[in-house]
């Protein structure tokens, strides 16, 4: 079969080059299904960019990424689905059938299908599921509305030949992105505001092949790249195993990762600062216990040559002011670069944060956003006790702090 793999996203702040789709053209390279893309990031009339590649190409299916349902943030909120349901109808008026994937979309598969009026799904990695997909649709036997999950398909993740060349990375470079890659897929925490961690597996990649990936793209010219895993420290023997293969190979790139508390020791640092990380961007979850593991690691960045930035979240039910207090005072005194501060929580179906607050009517109070006819929160619902002046109460006029939803800048822009 014949698929046209689209790219809606066309939000800039910054763009981020579909990498999820070249994964999946790197593993349709070795089925008997062809491919072709059509990437709407840049295009200024994506309308006509789209009718054009449809009917050029003549695809017997289209498979459409969906990375962000919205921008999570609740103070300048974008909602993505209504823009996407519209491309899925402008499909359909040439009788072409529509399946869906990406990360935003493994979110709430099949509430985005009926959203969007999409034919198919596949929730998590589609590299093994999508050739599966074709295949049974060239036999004829697929029910409408059936969504495969992609973690139940093993898939060969050494084969990567397009990537840094089938999308425009000089474009996507030269306006504020940087290239991606993935050393393994999910996340072994259980923060009950987050959906990444609905799956108890991680799929670890094997080094070497990360770092063959890699050193195709330098070659192609690419020498900037922000990792594309959930969270870098899933288990450290892996971690280091990668950080040993890609210091080996000395390749002229720098790198930007998302770090959790936990686990990390000094030997992780000192890795990463050999493998030309540039920046770490540490995720913080509400609570404390991690409190001192944060500073330790921000002093590990700094003894290592590392940036180290914050990504904090705070406002759970429960949590107390005081307690909020304690840990912007401890982070004031580790002094990292910069900490991105968000105390709204994005409600989602399934969460445990979710059943926790529809179940309490006291807690009710603190929802913001689509509240009404939209109990499965495809459209963006928001908890909030700790209003933003509460926030800047706490914080003063201390510039290390940035409460987010003012700006649309991403981690390493603010470095
Ligand atoms: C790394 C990352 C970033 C980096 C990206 C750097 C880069 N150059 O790539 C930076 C920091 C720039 C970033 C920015 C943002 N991000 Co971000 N990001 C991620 C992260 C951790 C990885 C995304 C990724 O590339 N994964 C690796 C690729 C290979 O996986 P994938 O795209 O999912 O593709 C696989 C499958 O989904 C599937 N698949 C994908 N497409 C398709 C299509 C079809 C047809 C099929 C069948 C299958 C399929 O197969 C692929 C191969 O396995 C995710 C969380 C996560 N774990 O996914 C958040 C995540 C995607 N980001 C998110 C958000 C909100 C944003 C921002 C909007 C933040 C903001 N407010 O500014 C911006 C948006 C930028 C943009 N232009 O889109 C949210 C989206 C949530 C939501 N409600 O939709 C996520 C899920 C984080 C979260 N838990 O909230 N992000
Ligand atoms: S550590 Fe990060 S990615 Fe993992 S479940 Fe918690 S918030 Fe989500």
């Amino acid at each position: 079969m014949t698929i046209l793999l689209i790219n809606p996203n066309r939000y800039q702040s910054p763009p981020v080059p579909p990498i999820g789709l070249e994964y999946l053209a790197g593993a349709l390279d070795s089925t008997g299904h062809q491919y072709q893309v059509c990437d709407l990031c840049f295009a200024e009339n994506p309308a006509d960019v789209l009718t054009r590649a449809i009917d050029s190409v003549r695809p017997d299916i289209a498979g459409i990424t969906i990375r962000n349902i919205d921008t999570v943030i609740y103070q300048n909120n974008l909602f993505f689905l209504d823009d996407i349901a519209k491309t899925v109808r402008q499909v359909h008026d040439r009788e072409v059938p529509v399946v869906l994937g990406g990360a935003g979309y493994s979110f709430m598969p099949e509430e985005i299908l009926a959203y969007t009026g999409a034919d198919y799904g596949i929730a998590g990695p589609g590299e093994g599921a999508l050739p599966v997909l074709l295949d049974r649709l060239a036999d004829g036997a697929v029910p409408e509305r059936t969504v495969l999950d992609g973690f139940d398909m093993p898939f060969d993740r050494s084969l990567t030949p397009g990537r840094g060349e089938l999308f425009d990375y000089e474009r996507y470079l030269g306006s504020r992105g940087l290239a991606g890659f993935e050393t393994q897929k999910g996340c072994a925490e259980r923060c009950a505001y987050c959906l990444e961690c609905r799956r108890d597996r991680v799929v670890f990649r094997e080094p070497d092949a990360v770092v063959d990936e890699i050193e195709t793209m330098v070659g192609r010219g690419i020498s900037r790249f922000h990792l594309c895993d959930t969270e870098f420290n899933q288990d450290l023997g892996h971690c280091k195993r990668f950080l040993h293969a890609l210091i080996d190979r000395e390749l002229d790139m720098q790198w930007a990762l998302y770090l959790k508390s936990r686990p990390y020791d000094g030997e992780l640092f000192e890795l990463l600062a050999a493998s030309r990380a540039e920046l770490v961007t540490l995720s913080l979850p509400t609570g404390t216990d991690w409190l001192s593991a944060a500073s330790e690691q921000v002093q590990l960045a700094r003894a290592n040559g590392l940036k180290l930035v914050v990504d904090l979240l705070v406002g759970l039910p429960g949590q107390t002011i005081d307690e909020v207090r304690r840990i912007i005072d401890t982070l004031r005194e580790a002094g990292p670069e910069t900490v991105g501060v968000n105390s709204t929580i994005r409600l989602y179906k399934g969460l445990p944060v979710t059943d926790m607050i529809m179940a309490d009517p006291a807690q009710q109070r603190y929802l913001l956003g689509e509240t009404e006819g939209n109990d499965d929160c495809v459209r963006p619902v928001f908890y909030q006790w700790l209003t933003v002046d509460m926030l800047r109460d706490i914080i003063g006029d201390d510039p290390l702090f940035k409460i987010e939803g003012f700006e649309r800048t991403s981690n390493y822009e603010r470095v």
